[in-house]
C-alpha cells in the first residue's frame, strides 16, 4: 500500500480552527476528501447520459453504486434495476454497474442481444487485467476481499480456476495452494487498508514467496477516506458516516474511525437517521461519507447538527483529488 498518506502528515484546517474556540463550545469536523469518488461521478454520470440519449427505461444490472439514494432518484426518472441479465428484455439496454461483472455476465447480456454500456470503475478493470494475467502465468491469486460482494464476484469470474477468496486474516489458515513459488494476493478495491494488511501478513508467514500486486488494489478513493478518518476519530466523541449499510467502503469508515479512537461512530443514509440521544454530552463530531454518498445527504446531516448548536465546522483535509474519468465510449460525446 506504498501509496497510502502517513497518518500525521499533509493535514490541513480551517485558518482559526480549534484556537478560537471556546472550551466547551461544540464543534463539527468535517472530513476531506469524502463522497463521491471519480469512479461513482462516472457510473452514476453513465446512467443519467444513457437515459438523456436513449430515453426510459434503461436497465442497470445490480446497484449502479451502493447508496440508497442514488438508486432511489434513478429509479424515479425511469431506470430499472435487475439483479441479473435474464430480467432485461431482448434488445434492452443494459448498463453494468461500477462493481464490475464477470465474463460469464457479458455473455449472457450478449446471448440475450442486449445493448450494454460497462460503467464498471476503471480501477476495478486493473483489477480484472491483473487477475487474467496472473492466470495465464498459472499462479495461483489469493484474492482479499468479502465473500457476496459484487465486485469479489465480477474479478473472481475472470479467472475462477485460479482465484480464491480470502474473507480477512481468520481466513488464512483454510488457503491451499498448487505452487508456493506461484502465488499473488489481489484485493477488492474497498477494503480497510490495515486489515488487508494483516491478511497480507498471515498470508506471507504461510507463504513467504508470496507476491504482491503490482500496484495497490485498494484504490485512492478508500485510502483518501479512511486516512482523512482516522486523522480527525482521536479528537472525535462521535463520528457519523453517511452511507448505506451494503456500501462496503462506507462500512470500513465506521470500523476505522472506531479503530482509531472515536468514541462512537454510526451509518446513517439520512439526517433523519440521527438519534438524538447520540449527541448527549458530546463536544465534537465528526462528519464523513463513503465513495458512493452525494454531498446533499452530507449537508442534511451538517444541517441538522446545526439545529443541535454545533455551528462550528471546520474542514480536516488530508488530501486534494483531482481524478476525472472520461465516461465510457458509448455516451463521450454526452459528457458536459
Ligand atoms: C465501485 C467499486 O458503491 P459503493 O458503496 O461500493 P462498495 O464497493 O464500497 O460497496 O462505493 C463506490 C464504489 C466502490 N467500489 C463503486 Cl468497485
Ligand atoms: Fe473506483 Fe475506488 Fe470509486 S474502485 S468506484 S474509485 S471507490
Amino acid at each position: 500500500m506504498s501509496s497510502a498518506v502517513p497518518l500525521n502528515v499533509g493535514i490541513t484546517r480551517s485558518a482559526d480552527s480549534g484556537a478560537s474556540r471556546a472550551d466547551g463550545e461544540k464543534r463539527v469536523l468535517l472530513a476531506e476528501p469524502r463522497g463521491y469518488c471519480a469512479g461513482v461521478d462516472r457510473a452514476v454520470e453513465t446512467v443519467e447520459k444513457a437515459l438523456e440519449k436513449h430515453g426510459a427505461p434503461i436497465y442497470v444490472r445490480k446497484e449502479i453504486v451502493h447508496n440508497r439514494h442514488v438508486v432511489e432518484t434513478l429509479t424515479d426518472q425511469g431506470v430499472v434495476f435487475v439483479d441479473e441479465t435474464d430480467e432485461v428484455p431482448e434488445g434492452a439496454l443494459l448498463v453494468f454497474s461500477a462493481h464490475g461483472v464477470s465474463p460469464a455476465v457479458h455473455e449472457s447480456a450478449a446471448a440475450r442481444n442486449l445493448r450494454t454500456i460497462d460503467a464498471t470503475c476503471p480501477l476495478v478493470t486493473k483489477v480484472h487485467q491483473e487477475a487474467k494475467r496472473f492466470a495465464r502465468d498459472d499462479f495461483d491469486i489469493l484474492l482479499i476481499g468479502h465473500e457476496g460482494h459484487e465486485e469479489v464476484e465480477g474479478t473472481a469470474g475472470e479467472a475462477p480456476d485460479h482465484v480464491q477468496l480470502v474473507d480477512g486474516p481468520d481466513s488464512v489458515d483454510a488457503v491451499t495452494v498448487r505452487d508456493e513459488s506461484k502465488v499473488i494476493w489481489l484485493s477488492q478495491t474497498t477494503l480497510s487498508v490495515d486489515e488487508t494488511m494483516q491478511t497480507v501478513a498471515r498470508l506471507r508467514e504461510r507463504f513467504p514467496n508470496l507476491q504482491d500486486p503490482p500496484s495497490d488494489d485498494i484504490c485512492y478513493a478508500t485510502q483518501n477516506r479512511q486516512v482523512a478518518v482516522k486523522a480527525m476519530a482521536p479528537e472525535c466523541d462521535l463520528v457519523i458516516v453517511v452511507g448505506s449499510r451494503n456500501s462496503s467502503n462506507s462500512v470500513r469508515l465506521v470500523e476505522v474511525a472506531l479503530g482509531a479512537g472515536a468514541k462512537a461512530s454510526y451509518l446513517v443514509d439520512y439526517a433523519r437517521e440521527v438519534d438524538p440521544a447520540w449527541l448527549d454530552g458530546v463536544r465534537t463530531v465528526g462528519i464523513t461519507s463513503g465513495a458512493s454518498v452525494p454531498e446533499i445527504l452530507v449537508r442534511g446531516v451538517i444541517d441538522l447538527l446545526d439545529e443541535h448548536g454545533f455551528h462550528d465546522v471546520q474542514p480536516v483535509t488530508t488530501a486534494n483529488e483531482t481524478l476525472v474519468f472520461a465516461l465510457p465510449r458509448e455516451l463521450r460525446a454526452a459528457r458536459t
